[in-house]
């Protein structure tokens, strides 16, 4: 005989007999909320308090166990009971407990079941301790109970990387007892039978011993040093994990500390605005209309972008027809993919015989007529203007009624290249970043005449394509490449006025860029920019200070970075060195337009440059050209290598606050009023005292 209680909108307990079933019911991921706190606790506390049931199984509706703690919480006044207490009281259940996870069982929601007597695995579960992501670590015992079921190193490695680990291998270490392959509701009562029928051992976590392991502690904080020196929670992640060899009561106090201690951090802050933002970046009407169906994608160019973009949709199982004017492009095209995608088995990303199967969904071809029958075209080539209009113009005859026209193009006008064709309402852009089967960062370019259907179509391809898709609208490099034009100057003005390359890029990485501006344009190839320099040079605004002095005469050598051996660097075996020769260059130019050189603080290097892309990028927001701050701040995640925890240049710039900001840039403007200008959407923010987090908030 089966009877429900509910114990308060999101739990409910089902007793059968001996048996009594813990049901949490919070879609979308069972996120541990005050609700479900508190309803965990009083189920266990009144079954235990009833002693009747001999058993207890705990198991979730939906798509998944409990994907973690309810991060929207996070940042707020904490509301009772804490997650910690409610898992001893779990624990201390004089009432055996198992869990049943399914799906992503992550951060608290593991917890729940290393809290548990016993777990049980259903096919397909994924397990992970992802709070380090979020520049947390492990609050509710995963550091202390983690040890003593799977050992030290073991959980060090799972909280340092935040790693989602398989079914599979969590039976192998001993984190699951059982892998089944039915519903969590039958694995619950089976497994509770079981239990009651002396076929399932339980225990409580906290009596099992751990074993010391000083090395591996010792080996890995000092990884970490060397590492993450700037990453908070990484280091409490090591100290928390070093006091599980304590009573778990006090092990579970040396990680709360640590754990409130990393909610206090900026980079909590901002990790979690990465989290959301992420998501943010498609939650728009613009991305959820009807799309129209992709089956097949023609991908015009088999250079760098071309083959990286057809890798990446044949990474995504979608067939692609690649398309060349000559047949040496197209075997390079066909070998660059080719090695993409071995690329990718090495990574672990795919198997062998998934790379052959991709493979075979590529048709390589000469001529744009074979595009007759696909679903979207993403043209690659050449970046000229004339070259674009010519393959639309053709294409609008060539392809199907209803196939997509999409541009790979970083700077150019879309509207420009749509009205090419009589069906602008079928061309959009699609801007990929190097290399685009690696990068996540698709830039959705709206044009004017763009049918929200075609629009909803590029962001159903991003999701396909594991893609962050942001909408931008026209404008001269979109997003990204419109702000990263205009900061990018004053990494060239500092050196100009004084800093060394080396000292501007070594700033930026004590920043967290992965990279400085000098390495990113060696990487990247200096020629690049000498041909936008050039392109530009006749519509350039003759008050502006050149910024390209010093990176025109390097190019003039030919030395255009990694891909000829040198530019601000020298590449060799050892690790990159300054090259001596743009020192020289520098004190020339400098010579010659009588500037002498003064000393920056690195902190000085980071605010100017800072200040720069916070400027360019709140003027993007204030015309439109993006929805809202936080679209900015996904475009320099995903496509810059901003640094996460540091949560994009707008987040960053609350952090600062407009009115500083303006100070800021009032000051500077001394030196050059016609580059340092405030923007009136900061002067009004600072006017109004409103942030850019108010501004995402708003929109
Ligand atoms: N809290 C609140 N909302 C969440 C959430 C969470 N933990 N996880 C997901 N959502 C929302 C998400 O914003 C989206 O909302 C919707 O659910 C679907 O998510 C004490 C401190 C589980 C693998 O870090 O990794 O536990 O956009 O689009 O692609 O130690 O979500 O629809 O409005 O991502 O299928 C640790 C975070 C927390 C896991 C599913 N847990 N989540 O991916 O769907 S810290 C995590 C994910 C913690 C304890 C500590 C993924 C997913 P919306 P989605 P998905």
């Amino acid at each position: 005989m089966t009877d429900v209680t509910q114990v308060n909108e999101k739990i409910s307990i089902e007793r059968q007999g001996d048996i009594a079933l813990i049901i949490i019911d919070n879609p979308p991921v069972n996120a541990t909320g005050q609700v479900v706190r508190q309803g965990l606790q009083d189920a266990i506390t009144r079954l235990n308090e009833e002693g009747t049931a001999k058993v207890i199984a705990i198991y979730a509706e939906g798509r998944t166990f409990v994907a973690g703690a309810d991060i929207t919480e996070f940042g707020k006044p904490p509301q009772p009971p804490a997650l910690p207490d409610v898992y001893n009281i779990i624990e201390a259940s004089q009432i055996p407990v198992i869990s049943v996870m399914h799906g992503t069982a992550l951060g608290g929601g593991f917890e729940l079941g290393m809290a548990t007597h016993a777990r049980i695995g259903i096919k397909g579960l994924r397990v992970g301790l992802p709070e380090i992501l979020l520049g947390l670590l492990p609050g509710a015992g995963g550091t202390q109970r983690l040890p003593r079921i799977a050992g030290i190193p073991f959980t060090l490695d799972m909280a340092l990387s935040g790693r989602q680990v398989k079914a599979e291998e969590a039976l192998e270490k001993g984190v699951i007892d059982r892998l089944v392959d039915t519903t969590p509701r039958e694995a619950a009562l089976q497994a509770a039978q079981d239990v009651l029928d002396g076929k399932l051992a339980t225990r409580r976590t906290s009596e099992l011993q751990v074993e010391r392991d000083d090395k591996a502690l010792e080996d890995t904080a000092a990884k970490l040093k060397a590492k993450q020196a700037h990453l908070f929670s990484s280091h409490k992640v090591v100290e928390a994990v070093a006091a599980s060899s304590l009573p778990l009561t006090e092990g579970l106090k040396i990680e709360r500390q640590a754990f409130l201690d990393s909610m206090q951090t900026p980079q909590r802050a901002g990790l979690i605005h990465a989290f959301f933002g992420e998501r943010a970046v498609s939650g728009i009407p613009e991305a959820k209309g009807d799309s129209r169906e992709i089956n097949k994608i023609g991908v015009i160019g088999g250079g760098t972008m071309g083959s990286g973009i057809a890798t990446s949709c044949l990474l995504a199982g979608i067939p692609v027809r690649l398309v060349e004017v000559a047949q040496e492009g197209l075997d390079r095209g066909v070998a660059t993919i080719t090695k993409n995608l071995e690329g990718a088995v090495k990574r672990g990303k795919m198997t062998a015989e998934q790379k052959d199967a991709a493979l075979k969904m590529l048709e390589p071809s000469l001529g744009l007529e074979v595009l007759s029958d696909v679903d979207l075209v993403i043209e690659a080539v050449f970046e000229q203007m004339d070259v674009k209009k010519d393959i639309f113009g053709k294409l609008n005859t060539i392809c199907k009624e209803g196939a997509i026209l999409a541009s790979n193009t970083s700077y150019l006008d879309v509207n420009e290249i749509a009205d090419s064709t009589d069906r602008p309402q079928d061309v959009l852009g699609l801007h990929f970043f190097s290399p685009a089967h690696v990068m996540r960062l698709l830039e959705i370019v709206q044009g004017a005449k763009t049918a929200p259907d075609v629009l909803a179509t590029g962001f159903a391809l991003a999701k396909r394509l594991k893609k962050v898709g942001v909408l931008a609208q026209v404008c001269d490099g979109f997003i990204g490449n419109r702000i990263l034009a205009h900061y990018s100057k004053p990494a060239s003005y500092l050196v100009l006025d004084g800093a060394s390359p080396q000292q501007v890029d070594d700033a930026l990485e004590g920043f967290g860029f992965a990279m400085g501006p000098h390495k990113v344009g060696d990487l990247a190839g200096l020629d690049i920019g000498w041909m936008t320099r050039k392109r530009k040079a006749a519509t350039r605004d003759p008050n502006e200070r050149y910024a390209g002095d010093v990176a025109d005469k390097i190019c003039e050598n030919g030395w255009f970075g990694r891909k000829a051996g040198q530019g601000y660097y020298i590449y060799g075996d050892a690790a990159p060195e300054p090259n001596p020769e743009v020192a020289k260059i520098i004190d020339a130019v400098r010579a010659e337009k009588g500037i002498t050189p003064r000393t920056f603080t690195d902190a000085e290097i980071v605010d100017r440059y800072m200040t720069a892309m916070i400027v360019e990028a709140t003027r993007v927001v204030e015309d439109g050209t993006a929805k809202r701050p936080v679209d900015v701040d996904m475009v320099f995640l995903f496509g810059y290598g901003f640094p996460r925890f540091r949560g994009g240049p707008l987040h960053y710039a609350d952090t600062i606050g407009a009115k500083e900001l303006v100070a800021r840039i009032t000051e500077y403007a001394k030196e050059d009023a016609n580059y340092w200008q405030v923007p009136p959407l900061l002067q009004k923010m600072a006017d109004e005292g409103t942030t850019f987090a108010d501004l995402n908030k708003g929109a």
